[in-house]
């Protein structure tokens, strides 16, 4: 019977902390600030492209040698390089942990089971480009001989949110006469509106799910072959247009796609970490290998950024443990993600699987439960658009929510004083978040006496800047790979597995249990819970 878990809890370094909260918990930032002019300076760290600022936090000097001083005691040192070396670490799945694998030059060496993964990995990524490039140059034919001129990724989850989010991302490197489009939900809206104006014989899906059984992904895949056999009306046709990015062989072939067009990945890389795997495909034949390359060489910098630079310098870690404080000693409940660039809408989205598929847990390594809060909800959505809509809770609500702000000094698409305008909102959001307005303040504005409590900035509110020159595909594979790596810091301080999944199973199984309910033709005796079988039994009287 597992217990309670009280090793991190009971640790030198947290109760250590847990004292220092008690002195600094109502430390204002403008004392911070004014105390230490040069701290805007100090509290920033430099890597693989990116600029953090995480001067506008409440910690001092020695909140962060305590937070640094508990990563040493999680043996932070010893987990990178057990990840790095192809460890078991995913240990519920008895897996390697190695996504770094998947952008490590072409000489490195990896071992896995006392092989080299590395020559795979390029392996793979060759066969890809060398697809793209058919794709992108007109080679590659539709049955009836006509050009590719779309191109739908079908894959949910891990297999879905990287390459469309990255694609957004990266929209502006794209084909622009390519349309590229993803469709991931069960629902056929999304397959309906996906296709409705394009013509089966211009259109190739990639079919991509790691294990190939997934029911969303291989129901939208067969509706995609009744599309396209519909109108091409010769099971010859399902080779030319569908291609698949799998871990599963045998399940690709018994769909009827030939394993020549299969790209293929490693039980090694778990589903959100895939992007820079085959599972990118789509996004290659959109942007071309050469930038996918890029990309792919922005995520290693990121890598041996976080494995080689001491903690205290170090992107990841110093943003897992500032998230860690909010989280286990302010007790704060979220962590918004605002990117100041229009590219990146999907962004935060793609992180909401990330950290909370990764560090939803509450059980530890040794199966007792844990006494204090994992992964933060992660949620946002692109500066300014927020400011006119959420922004007031975060200023004024009674919720503290660490906030990571990400802009760019130049923009992709220069138009007039737009980016400027962007920019100045970008850095005012933070400062005033971090000083607020006092009540003298406002009264000094000349506004009505009634009116000063409402319009009083308590500020104290903490955020992360997160600065890049530009928007380049190798700059987006750095932030992915920090945003990786800090869910690795936090969850292996926490002590969980940030590497499997098992919550997403129990939904799906009884889902199966329900379907054949749904579809019998005589009622069924349903056996769940009153709720349930009444709105099964509503369900089926109401439905078509
Ligand atoms: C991610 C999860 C999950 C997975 C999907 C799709 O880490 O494992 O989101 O990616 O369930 O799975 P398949 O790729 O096997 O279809």
């Amino acid at each position: 019977m597992a217990g309670r878990s009280s090793a991190l809890t009971q640790s030198p370094s947290w109760r250590a902390l847990e004292d220092h909260y008690q002195q600094v918990r109502d430390v204002h930032l403008r004392t911070l600030f004014a105390e230490d002019p040069e701290r805007g300076n100090r509290m920033v760290a430099e890597g693989a492209g990116l600029y953090l600022d995480y001067s506008k936090n409440r910690i001092t000097g020695e909140t962060l040698r305590l937070l640094l001083q508990l990563a040493e005691q999680s043996g932070l040192g010893a987990r990178i390089e057990a990840m790095f070396n192809g460890d078991k670490i995913n240990f519920t799945e008895q897996r390697a942990v190695l996504h770094v694998a998947l952008r490590a030059p072409r000489g490195a060496t990896i071992l896995v089971d006392g092989k080299n993964v590395v020559p795979e990995v390029h392996a793979v990524l060759d066969k890809m480009a060398a697809f793209s490039e058919k794709v992108r140059s007109g080679t590659w034919r539709g049955y009836t001989g006509m050009r590719v001129r779309n191109v739908i990724n079908i894959g949910i989850g891990g297999s879905d949110l990287g390459p469309a989010m990255a694609y957004d991302a990266l929209r502006y490197y794209s084909d622009r006469d390519l349309t590229v489009r993803f469709v991931s939900n069960v629902d056929s809206t999304d397959f309906v509106e996906a296709t409705r104006d394009l013509d089966p014989a211009e259109t190739l899906f990639i079919v991509s799910s790691k294990t190939f059984t997934t029911l969303e992904t291989l129901t939208n895949a067969h509706s995609a072959r009744e599309w396209v056999l519909r109108s091409l009306r010769d099971d010859a046709a399902v080779a030319k247009h569908f291609v698949a990015v799998s871990t599963n062989a045998t399940e690709v072939k018994k769909f009827g796609i030939d394993t020549e067009n299969m790209f293929e990945f490693w039980d090694w890389v778990g589903g959100r970490y895939s992007l820079p795997s085959a599972i990118g495909l789509s996004l290659m034949v959109a942007i071309g290998p050469d930038n996918f390359r890029q990309m792919l060489s922005g995520y290693h910098e990121m890598d041996e950024h976080f494995r080689t630079t001491p903690f205290e310098r170090n992107l990841p870690v110093l943003a897992a443990l500032v998230g860690l404080w909010y989280d286990d000693f302010f007790d704060a409940q979220t962590l918004a993600v605002l990117p100041y660039d229009h590219y990146l809408g999907r962004f935060s989205a793609y992180l909401q699987q990330l950290d909370m598929e990764s560090n939803g847990k509450h059980v530890d390594f040794d199966g007792n439960v844990v006494g204090y809060q994992t992964g933060p909800i992660v949620w946002g959505t692109p500066g300014t658009n927020g400011q006119h809509a959420y922004f007031q809770l975060i200023h004024q609500g009674t919720k503290l929510i660490p906030c990571d702000f990400i802009g760019f000094s130049q923009t992709l698409n220069p138009l007039g004083r737009h980016h400027d305008l962007l920019m100045a909102n970008m850095f005012a959001q933070t400062e005033a978040l971090a000083f607020g307005k006092t009540g003298e303040e406002a009264a000094s504005e000349g506004i009505p006496q009634y009116q000063v409590p409402h319009r009083t900035f308590e500020g104290n509110r903490p955020t992360n800047t997160i600065l890049a020159k530009r928007l380049t595909p190798a700059i987006l594979g750095s932030l992915i790979a920090m945003y990786e790596h800090k869910v690795f810091v936090q969850g292996t301080i926490w002590r969980i597995n940030s590497f499997d999944q098992w919550g997403v199973e129990l939904g799906k199984a009884l889902a199966l249990r329900i379907i054949p309910e749904m579809e019998a033709r005589e009622s069924p005796q349903l056996l769940h819970d009153s709720s349930t079988n009444t709105l099964i039994e509503r369900y089926r009287r109401e439905r078509l």
